[in-house]
């Protein structure tokens, strides 16, 4: 199972110790293309990459995915675009939020995306395990 991970990056990084623990998750049921994303040093490891480069990189290991990820309680416009990619892709989609956050319409309207509220780590966890067994 090959897993592409959206989360925040010039979003805002906030949410950097859930996107580690959701990337623990994902390594016990396959690989993470993008690894990147859920470390602390994003901007030292995309240091020499333009932004051309990283769009190009990143568009192909969503097409390469089986499943996309997405950590959404930051609002950012690559997560929004990369999720609305992937799903015209017909790709399986996972959103993961924290219940406390706004998150957008655009989002929690979608009936077609898979969406997990979360309210602390516990039950993130349990929630997502539960969700990959489903899927896999
Ligand atoms: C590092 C620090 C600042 O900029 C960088 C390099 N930029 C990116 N590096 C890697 N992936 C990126 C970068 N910019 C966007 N992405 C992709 O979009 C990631 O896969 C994230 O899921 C998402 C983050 O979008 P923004 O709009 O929050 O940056």
């Amino acid at each position: 199972m090959k897993f592409y991970f959206a989360g925040s990056i010039r979003g805002g990084r906030e949410k950097v110790a859930t996107y580690i623990e959701i990337n623990k998750i994902l390594e016990k049921y396959g690989t993470i293309l993008d690894k990147h994303v859920a470390s602390l040093k994003v901007t030292e490891l995309e240091k020499d990459n333009t932004d051309e480069e990283i769009y190009l990189r990143d568009i192909a290991w969503i097409k390469e995915c089986d499943l996309l990820v997405a950590e959404v309680s930051v609002a950012s416009l690559g997560v929004g675009y990369e999720i609305a990619f992937a799903e015209k892709l017909n790709k399986k989609v996972i959103c993961i939020v924290d219940a406390a956050a706004n998150i957008s319409g655009m989002i929690n309207g979608n009936k077609n995306l898979d969406l997990i509220k979360y309210k602390n780590n516990e039950e993130l966890i349990i929630k997502l395990e539960s969700k990959l067994k489903e899927l896999i």
